[in-house]
């Protein structure tokens, strides 16, 4: 039984930075994500560790909340049937290299730190990545 859920998207500086946001869009849009609320803005590093709090024992914890936090990134809520999933599918192995043929990783990501889209990776997390970024 498919149903209706939100998951939280962001298309990281890399990308905004190459100008990719609108592209990227309209690949989600394409494939039948709703986008209901987006905004573009950059986060402080502390905010970026606060995000990332789950990595926080990875080696390239650092360095990854210290990317996230160097540029604008734009955060979207996207809205569909099993969105969590499919939105995983879309984007594609966590390094590019991976990254099969017709996912956005595949398409934009430069590498494993660099790859372009971050997307929450179950339903639980999806509901606080959301209220993280558009809970006021
Ligand atoms: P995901 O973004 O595909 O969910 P995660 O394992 O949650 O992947 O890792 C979060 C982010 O941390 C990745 O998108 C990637 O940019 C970065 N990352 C993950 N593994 C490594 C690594 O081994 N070296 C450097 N960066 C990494
Ligand atoms: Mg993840």
């Amino acid at each position: 039984m498919n149903k209706i859920e939100q998951t939280l998207s962001i298309i990281k500086p890399d990308a905004v930075e190459r100008n990719l946001d609108k592209e990227i869009k309209e690949i989600f849009k394409d494939k039948g994500f709703n986008i209901t609320k987006e905004k573009k803005i950059q986060v402080s590093k502390v905010e970026a560790e606060q995000f990332y709090k789950v990595h926080e024992t990875k080696p390239f914890y650092n360095d990854l909340c210290a990317y996230l936090s160097s540029g604008p990134i734009v955060v979207m809520i996207l809205e569909k049937d099993n969105a969590v999933l499919e939105n995983r599918e879309l984007m594609g192995a966590t390094n590019p290299k991976d990254a099969k043929d017709g996912t956005i990783r595949k398409k934009f990501g430069i590498s494993i730190d660099k790859n372009s889209i971050h997307g929450s990776d179950s339903i639980e997390n999806a509901k606080k990545e959301i209220d993280f970024f558009f809970k006021y």
